[in-house]
């Protein structure tokens, strides 16, 4: 085996000497490729060889990888390559104070990308580093899961504009400081992609793409162990469609019916979404948002999420992005399980790199539960339980996002803290529909699964935390406290270490967006509830502190210049949560070579006391003080205990 890897690595090095010679002019350029190529090709190749080493594609695959890699490095701009190698000089760029993000619709921001570009003020006045543009490569016709089933992975959406404009706001974002990410959808395709149309006319090669069955036998067994992502408008995973090959085939379609996904078993399926995510990096975007990954290899009896195949499909696609495209980085979007999760940062079993940034969906679904319990336990207690990440990856820390909220709290977690999960994720969606009783939220169930009696949750942060109740009963002490809940929120994720991002409109306190009805391509879908437009007369409001709008935005603009100016919370420093022995308070310290830094955060609606021995065992002993805003500390000595304030968080340092 070990010959037949050394004749065929040495095949490959000379055909790769043959490429950069034909299509690369600048001997530097070759230099440079030559020497990523050492550094990377054999964790590209040992994803591959354990994936497609048996497939009677193998010597065929290489070969066409070695020309995409080449020509994707010869389509290269100088600008980029220059980019390359300001990222390989400072290799944490991702995980540094200063990096906060935003997250926008394209439409729904400012129409098309041209708005984009006349908005860009508004962007670079909240302060962004990072900008995450939701889908926008061509999406099918009619409903297309906000843009998330792609007919034309190397068109942008016409109705945003064109490529020219993307690549004209992608420059000038990043020329202005603010890294671009945007989505791949590689778990699946629009049924009216290329490949899908080529499978429907009969190519056999094209219907290898995906995932067929020509009868029931395969798909009922995989049923068996097979979660139903939408229940309610996308029940079961197969969809039947009688014009697919000779007498009709079941499409594996996890998602919608119109969301077909790809058969990576199928070498050439890799290579060609890796084409993709080569051509879109030569666009000049810095992060791809991978969706759905989890989903991306299947295997009978399992529940087809987080195969081990799923870490060597990534770790060969990451390097080989490191070998043309180095300034590019992975964002992994698998919102599982803990253990699972973990995986995906960091290094792969195979000891190559995976992503270097994924979301803590945890963290998202703790906050909110701590919030509707007003306590820290189960959330410090998962905190705690939750595996270590690798380094130089991390996370994207965030409250909302543009899908709902699957309650992803464990059993084992709740009966730790002495709950009962059942029982316990019963109440948050509740809470968070507006049910239970005292509730201050306004949100909406989304996938009311009665198999397994979950109930997912919609709805935009301020009503979820309280400000559109506060508002319609014009109740201004409701109206304070959801303030300072959504800055809890954001005080915690922006502390917390990884990425923060500001979900659109949260900077401004919208509110829910009840248009989407109207739309029948979007009425079925109440995740559409917070996908609303910009409103520009908030946002002109923003500097008048006087306005809700301008009291969030400063709560906001205050949250990004504190952070940016502590380079301590630099995500290369550890993340530690502790017991603060009060069971409303949350306790994460942060530990840097530059600075320790506390975060206490307050969920309960009441003042709370925090004894200032925990403080001191944090490691502050003297000279505390609060970072945040308002920053000054209320310590009473008699009792020698914190004061705060209620939902207030602090972050706290001292020597
Ligand atoms: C993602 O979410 C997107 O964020 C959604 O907006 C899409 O609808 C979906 O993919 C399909 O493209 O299940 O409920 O572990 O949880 O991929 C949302 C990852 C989802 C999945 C995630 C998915």
């Amino acid at each position: 085996m070990q010959t037949v890897q050394s004749s065929l690595t040495s095949n490959l090095s000379g055909l790769f000497d043959t490429l950069l010679a034909q299509q690369l002019a600048n001997p530097r350029d070759r230099d440079i490729f030559r020497v990523r190529w050492q550094r990377h090709f054999n964790d590209c190749f040992a994803g591959l060889q354990a994936l497609y080493a048996q497939h009677p594609a193998w010597p065929a695959l290489l070969e066409q990888l070695a020309q995409r890699l080449v020509s994707a490095y010869a389509q290269r701009r100088d600008a980029l390559k220059i980019h390359d190698l300001a990222r390989e000089i400072e290799p944490d760029w991702f995980a540094q104070a200063r990096m906060v993000g935003g997250i926008y619709y394209v439409d729904r921001l400012a129409g098309t990308l041209r708005g984009v570009i006349e908005h860009i003020d508004y962007l670079q006045d909240l302060g962004l580093t990072y900008v995450h543009l939701m889908p926008l490569l061509q999406p099918r016709y009619g409903p297309n899961d906000g843009g998330y089933a792609v007919q034309d992975y190397r068109a942008i959406n016409h109705e945003l504009g064109s490529m020219s404009d993307f690549v004209e706001l992608s420059d000038l974002l990043r020329t202005n400081g603010m890294s671009v990410c945007i989505d791949v959808v590689v778990n699946h395709t629009a049924k009216e992609h290329e490949w899908a149309l080529k499978a429907r006319a009969g190519d056999p090669a094209y219907l290898d793409y995906y995932l067929t069955f020509a009868d029931r036998n395969l798909p009922d067994a995989y049923e068996q162990h097979l979660p139903e992502v939408f229940p309610d408008f996308a029940p079961g995973n197969f969809t039947w469609y009688p014009e697919l090959g000779e007498h009709g085939r079941w499409v594996w379609t996890t998602f919608n019916e119109f969301q077909w996904d790809l058969n990576y078993a199928n070498p050439m399926v890799w290579l060609e979404m890796l084409d993709i995510l080569l051509h879109l990096a030569n666009l000049g975007v810095d992060v791809l948002r991978l969706d759905a990954v989890p989903f991306m290899w299947k295997r009978l009896g399992t529940n087809c999420q987080n195969q081990p195949e799923v870490l060597d499909l990534l770790q060969a696609w990451r390097a080989a992005m490191r070998i043309v495209c180095p300034a590019t980085i992975f964002k992994a979007e698998a919102i599982v399980a803990p253990d699972d999760l973990v995986q995906y940062l960091g290094l792969g079993q195979r000891t190559g790199k995976l992503c270097e940034i994924a979301y803590h969906n945890s963290l998202m679904v703790l906050l909110w539960s701590g919030l509707a319990s007003q306590r820290a336990d189960l959330l410090t207690q998962s905190l705690l339980n939750m595996p270590a990440t690798a380094g130089n990856a991390t996370w994207i820390t965030y409250v909302r996002c543009h899908d709902d909220i699957g309650w992803a709290i464990t059993d084992q977690n709740a009966a730790l803290v002495g709950e009962d999960g059942p029982l316990h994720r019963q109440f948050l969606s509740a809470w968070y529909s507006g049910e239970f009783t005292g509730s201050f939220a306004r949100g909406e169930v989304f996938q009311y699964n009665p198999i397994t009696n979950d109930r997912r949750i919609s709805g935009m942060t301020a009503s979820l935390a309280g400000l559109e109740q506060a508002l319609a009963n014009a109740d201004p002490t409701a109206i304070e406290l959801a303030i300072r809940r959504i800055g809890l929120l954001y005080a915690v994720i922006f502390g917390f270490g990884g990425i923060p991002l500001i979900y659109m409109g949260d900077e401004l306190g919208m509110l829910n967006d009840h248009s989407y009805v109207h739309d029948p391509c979007k009425a079925n879908d109440n995740r559409w509830l917070h996908r609303p437009a910009m409103n520009w007369a908030l946002a002109a409001q923003r500097h008048d502190p006087t306005t809700l709008a301008g009291r969030l935005w400063q709560m906001m603009r205050s949250l990004i210049t504190i952070r940016q100016q502590t380079p301590a919370l630099h995500s290369a420093g550890q993340t530690i949560p502790i017991w603060t022995q009060q069971r409303h308070v949350l306790g994460v310290i942060r530990v840097h070579p530059l600075g320790r830094i506390l975060i206490l955060g307050n969920l309960s609606a009441e003042p709370q006391r925090v004894a200032l021995s925990v403080i001191h065992e944090a490691g502050l002993v003297s000279n505390l003080h609060n970072l945040l805003e308002p920053a000054q500390l209320n310590i009473d000595f008699q009792s020698a205990e914190i004061v705060l304030d209620s939902y207030q968080c602090c972050w706290l340092c001292g020597q």
